[in-house]
């Protein structure tokens, strides 16, 4: 019997495509930007090269304006719709026209971090991409304070319920006639509605009629919200890249800058109503008014606080298996719904770094377990349902086996073992 470490590296390498990993088979069958991350994170573990060439490929279809795209199609494939030809943004390879949460280089300073001397000249020439882009996110998408996304697929969690309120603004009729491909790899139950994908394709055939302009979509477009997760993401991964920067001897000045900026407009995204932090429709001021798993990553910012720790143990009480994707007391609520109720591991292992370096090691280590839990039930899969541990969507997950080399599948450190090494 193959140990989960074993068949955990066998996901990585038949996922990998020469550079590149995809997410799944068949489901998702091109480069995704934050999954590549935490490919290369996984990778680390047991091919350092090979992670170091993961981060080279997703920044080398970098836009020159910065921004770092959410798909690259690299080689044509009919198992997925959208496609190049629908998204039309003229690059090359092609590439969707949005972008996704910028856990690079959070993974990168990880990365660096396990083999100092032979990452010392990637890092180096990765530095300035990585530099690049968020100064992109700086500039083009925290005009208003807090990181927005113009589109849910930017947010990595797609369909949560804290893009509802912006998405009923969306004018879905003009999607026009298409096949799904996603229903034909899953059940159809779990994944976004056809009004929802309406929607999404809505937004994407406008981003297409502006020529991809990222002011005139920020400007103008059918849908921009505050996004917590990111927001969190990015707060954390401008900290690891200022550190990095400081290590090579770089003048990190402006990245605290943006670091400062982006802290000093949390209050924005905190509801007090809510009692934790919460999306915000940028073009109404509404908020959200839903708990979801965006606003645990807080702790992935030090931005953590008493009233949200109690949010927690409420909502993460209610569940047996890991953080759930939305508050399991909201009557929008679904287990096993996409992004609406499952609990994802690659999101219970960002939020586990924030428990951990905000001094909540024990919850750190009881949603390890919590984690390992499904993996070892189940396998591999892409998201579970919290309650019952059901394994949902792609199977096989590269995400899922990297936080499995790198956090799930580790032993459990006694803090007090933690303090004395
Ligand atoms: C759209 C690849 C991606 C993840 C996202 C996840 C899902 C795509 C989809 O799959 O999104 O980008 O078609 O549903 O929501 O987080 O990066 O794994």
């Amino acid at each position: 019997m193959t140990s989960l470490d074993d068949q955990a590296k066998a996901i990585l390498r038949g996922n990998d495509k020469g550079g590149y990993t995809l997410p799944t088979h068949g489901l998702y069958p091109y480069q995704w930007n934050w999954d590549s991350a935490f490919a290369a994170w996984g990778f680390s573990t047991f091919d350092n090269a090979r992670a170091w060439d993961e981060l080279d490929t997703l920044m080398a279809s970098q836009w020159d304006d910065g921004m770092v795209p959410h798909i690259i199609f690299h080689q044509p494939d009919p198992g997925y719709f959208p496609g190049p030809d629908v998204w039309q943004t003229g690059q090359s390879p092609a590439t969707s026209g949005i972008t996704q949460p910028p856990v690079a280089a959070s993974m990168a300073r990880r990365i660096w971090d396990s083999d100092r001397d032979a990452g010392q000249t990637r890092i180096a020439a990765l530095y300035p991409k990585l530099l690049k882009w968020h100064r992109w996110w700086h500039e083009a998408r925290c005009t208003h304070g807090p990181a927005a996304i113009t589109h849910p697929w930017e947010s990595g969690r797609d369909n949560c319920p804290d893009w509802d309120i912006g998405m009923v603004n969306v004018d879905g009729s003009g999607a026009g006639e298409y096949t799904r491909r996603d229903t034909g790899h899953v059940n159809p139950e779990m994944r976004p509605t056809k009004e929802d994908y309406d929607r999404y394709i809505a937004i994407v055939k406008y981003g297409v009629s502006v020529g991809w302009n990222p002011e005139k979509i920020v400007a103008e477009g059918p849908f921009l919200m505050a996004d917590p997760g990111i927001t969190f993401i990015l707060l954390r991964a401008h900290d690891d890249l200022a550190a990095i920067g400081r290590e090579l001897g770089e003048d990190v000045s402006e990245i605290e800058g943006w670091a400062n900026a982006l802290r000093a407009s949390l209050p924005l995204i905190w509801n007090d109503a809510l009692g934790a932090y919460d999306a915000r429709d940028l073009r109404t001021g509404a908020f959200a008014n839903v708990l979801g798993s965006g606003a645990f990553l807080a702790y992935l910012a030090g931005a953590g606080n008493p009233q949200l720790d109690k949010q927690l143990m409420r909502a993460w009480d209610k569940v047996t298996y890991g953080i759930p994707s939305a508050d399991p007391e909201a009557p929008i609520f679904n287990p096993r719904k996409y992004w609406r109720g499952p609990t994802w591991p690659v999101v219970n292992a960002l939020i586990a770094i924030g428990l951990e370096d905000s001094g909540h090691h024990d919850l750190m280590e009881r949603l390890r377990a919590e984690t390992a839990a499904l993996i070892r039930k189940h396998g591999f899969y892409e998201y579970f349902d919290p309650i019952d541990a059901t394994p949902c969507g792609g199977a096989d997950f590269t995400w899922t086996a990297a936080i499995w080399l790198t956090w799930a599948g580790q032993d459990p450190q006694p803090v007090t073992e933690k303090g004395a090494a």
